[in-house]
């Protein structure tokens, strides 16, 4: 008898974090990207009913180890984190690539001090600890500043290092910034911006690669799509360029007569960017009436 192993099965294999911060956007995504999903989030394999695809839920710092031995050969997860794997193992993790950002997730790598410490640049942290749960990319910062620090590795509640005299200041993730203010922490230096993104093993079979090709095209769609408005108007024929100089994003716009007029065209157009309440009433200025902007569902080049 011969079976193949789940390796060679012909299906895709997508690494995801289980649960936390990017776990129900990474889901949605795919979801919004056709692919139909059994969610049970007790397993470590969701199946897709419509796509020769197989989703794996697992912590977000597994997932560049999940990639390197092929057990999956996309993964979405944070760019910090992903950096960081590479800054710590470069020749083990150093082939994974950043194939699209995903436009959620977003946050910085920070260092902050308590607010009563004087700061005045990275030449502060000469002499001082550092807590942290991104040694890497905090060592290639400090070594790109020539500071002298020492750095103490924590795997949560970094903000409560100084408080309780472990470290004089913390390197860590911050979004809203909320948990640096209730700490008496002041963010001072930016190491990395980050955001979810989708990564890729550099090597995959080709008719795995198809799929994931498939895929890629799928997710760059929603996200482009995501991103624009079709905008629909009518002007005076005259004030044609003039309108079409202020779209904002439009390649080139579809113009289409208006019956019974003819000094007036319909101009319809795939703005690949928000389009503003001021953008509007510069159109409005400029002679457009009947200004239409709707979201768009799916839109593939
Ligand atoms: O269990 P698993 O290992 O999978 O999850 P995890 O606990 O390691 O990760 P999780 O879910 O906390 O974060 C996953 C990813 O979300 C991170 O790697 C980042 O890419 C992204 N992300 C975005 C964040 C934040 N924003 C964020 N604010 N990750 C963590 N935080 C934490 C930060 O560490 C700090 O404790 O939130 C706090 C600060 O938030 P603000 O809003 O108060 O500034
Ligand atoms: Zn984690």
């Amino acid at each position: 008898m011969t079976s193949k192993s789940s390796r060679d099965d012909g299906r895709l294999k997508i690494a995801i974090q289980k649960s936390g911060r990017l776990s129900e956007k990474s889901f949605a995504l795919l979801e919004r990207a056709g692919i139909s999903l059994q969610k049970s989030k007790d397993q470590l394999l969701c199946r897709a009913h419509n796509f020769p695809l197989d989703i794996f839920l697992v912590r977000d710092d597994d997932i560049p180890a999940f990639l390197v031995n092929d057990v999956c050969q996309l993964g979405i997860m944070g760019q910090n984190s992903l950096l960081e794997s590479q800054q710590l193992d470069p020749d083990t993790f150093g082939g994974l690539q950043q194939v699209m950002p995903l436009g959620f997730g977003r946050c910085r790598l920070s260092i902050a001090v308590p607010n009563d410490m004087e700061y005045t640049g990275p030449d502060s942290l000469n002499g001082r600890t550092i807590a942290t749960s991104y040694r890497g990319l905090l060592a290639k910062y400090l070594a790109e500043y020539k500071v002298d620090a020492n750095i103490v590795t924590m795997e949560g509640a970094v903000e409560v290092a100084p408080r309780t005299h472990l470290a004089d200041a913390i390197c860590d993730l911050v979004s809203t910034g909320n948990t640096l203010i209730s700490n008496g922490l002041s963010e001072q230096e930016t190491i990395l911006k980050s955001q979810a993104v989708i990564i890729k093993n550099n090597v995959m079979r080709s008719d795995i690669d198809s799929l994931s090709e498939k895929i890629l095209a799928r997710i760059k769609a929603v996200l482009s799509a995501e991103n624009s408005r079709y905008i629909m108007l009518n002007c005076p024929t005259e004030a044609l360029d003039d309108i079409k100089a202020i779209l904002p994003g439009s390649q080139s716009p579809t113009v289409l007569p208006l019956q019974g007029r003819d000094d007036m065209v319909a101009v319809h157009a795939v703005c690949d960017e928000a389009v503003f309440w001021t953008t509007m009433e510069d159109l409005k200025a400029r002679g457009a009436s009947s200004i239409l902007v709707v979201p768009i569902e799916k839109m593939l080049d």
